[in-house]
């Protein structure tokens, strides 16, 4: 059998995007596919060689500097969310320079913060968060001692899409003089669309470094995260030497990296631009708000109002609804804590895909 063939039949096993409401992924913006076919075999890992794309880089990274109120950030385009957060609190590790650092992390944190305790070895210490499952800041300054080394806020959680209060945890890491990392992987390239938003970024002093990925509601191709610093100073505390490259120091997590990333965020943002972000945005928004009234007639109450595009619904039911909507080759996800089942209105989520969803979920509820 021809080779491309037989990659045509394990792709045909995938469920495609149009059935797919529970991932912050999303299809990639058609210019984005553009972008990345240009840019197929380029590795910033060695960025004396591939210094147009290099240059591509740092002109991106302004750009979303300049969206998070800062013209002087400075940062890199990473593998994805995981990667960014563990580059900021190893930053924050390098830069407070203390003897058994700990991190204090809202109970809703992304658990690639676990990961980050395991390979940093840092404490992660888990604050309470409130009925709105808002970080409560009383909790976040008791947990924080003379070794904690960042304080995190989260700009759109990964189950609810809620936002901490980012301008107190701000102000309290500036009090007491430690590192404040907002995780934006998700909220960071929708809230500043949003109407009247959530002033979750650099203008707060203390915040010293921002996850933001492209490769979600940046509709970037995967992979794209972004780890954007305050300024060049911070970004230094994760430099390594490198001998015998055209570069002499690096400050990525991995070496070889591709450029894709960066060219296919640009293209997005460059040609959608403010306006163009904004009617994205809205639209999912849109969507989202259909998909509560549509769920609120089916007596289902959402677990807080939504915020942004991410939206839970509370059930007991939650594992069985999944599992049978699994079956039919619908794809949502699930909450613990409440139980509660979990979408994510994404670009490729329709107004007819969610109709067509809820055709599918009337019949399932039967069922369960
Ligand atoms: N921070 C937050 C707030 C996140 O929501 C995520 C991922 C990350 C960090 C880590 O990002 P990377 O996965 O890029 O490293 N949030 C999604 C989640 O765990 C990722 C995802 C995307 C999951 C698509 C499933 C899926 O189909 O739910």
């Amino acid at each position: 059998m021809d080779v491309l063939k037989e990659l045509e039949e394990f792709r045909k096993k995938d469920i495609p995007y149009t059935r797919v409401l529970s991932s912050m992924c999303t299809l990639p913006h058609p210019i984005a596919v553009e972008a990345h076919k240009m840019f197929l075999n380029t590795n910033l890992g060695d960025p004396g060689i591939f210094r147009g794309t290099f240059e591509l880089e740092k002109k991106l990274i302004k750009m979303i500097g300049e969206m998070l109120h800062n013209d002087i950030a400075s940062g890199y385009i990473c593998s994805g969310g995981t990667e960014a957060n563990i580059q900021g609190i190893r930053a924050a590790r390098n830069f407070m320079k203390k003897k058994n650092p700990n991190i204090v992390v809202p109970k809703t944190a992304h658990f690639s913060f676990e990961k980050i305790g395991d390979i940093l070895r840092v404490e992660v210490r888990r604050a309470k968060v409130d009925e709105e499952y808002k970080v409560e800041v009383a909790e976040v300054e008791n947990l924080v001692d003379d070794s904690t080394v960042a304080i995190v806020g989260i700009a759109g959680t990964t189950e609810l899409g809620q936002i901490d209060p980012i301008v107190e945890l701000s102000k309290l890491a500036e009090e007491k003089g430690i590192w404040m990392h907002v995780d934006a992987a998700f909220g960071g390239l929708v809230i500043p669309f949003m109407d009247d938003p959530y002033p979750f970024d650099f203008v707060n002093k203390g915040v010293k470094s921002i996850t933001i990925d492209p490769h979600k509601m940046g509709m970037a191709t995967i992979p794209a995260g972004g780890i954007i610093f305050r300024d060049q100073s911070y970004l230094k505390t994760l430099e390594v030497e490198t001998p015998y490259l055209t570069s002499k120091t690096q400050y990525t997590l991995t070496g070889t990296r591709p450029g894709t990333g960066v060219a296919s965020a640009y293209a997005v943002l460059k040609s959608l631009g403010y306006e163009g972000m904004k009617k994205v945005v809205k639209t999912c928004l849109k969507n989202t708000r259909a998909l509560v009234d549509e769920m609120k007639a089916l007596n289902f109450e959402p677990v807080i109002e939504p915020v942004m595009n991410v939206v839970a619904f509370k059930t007991e039911k939650a594992d069985k609804i999944k599992e049978e909507l699994y079956k039919r080759e619908w794809v949502i996800s699930t909450i613990r804590n409440p139980r509660a089942i979990r979408f994510v209105i994404m670009p490729h989520v329709s107004e007819e895909t969610i109709k067509s969803f809820i055709e599918v979920f009337r019949k399932v509820l039967v069922e369960v």
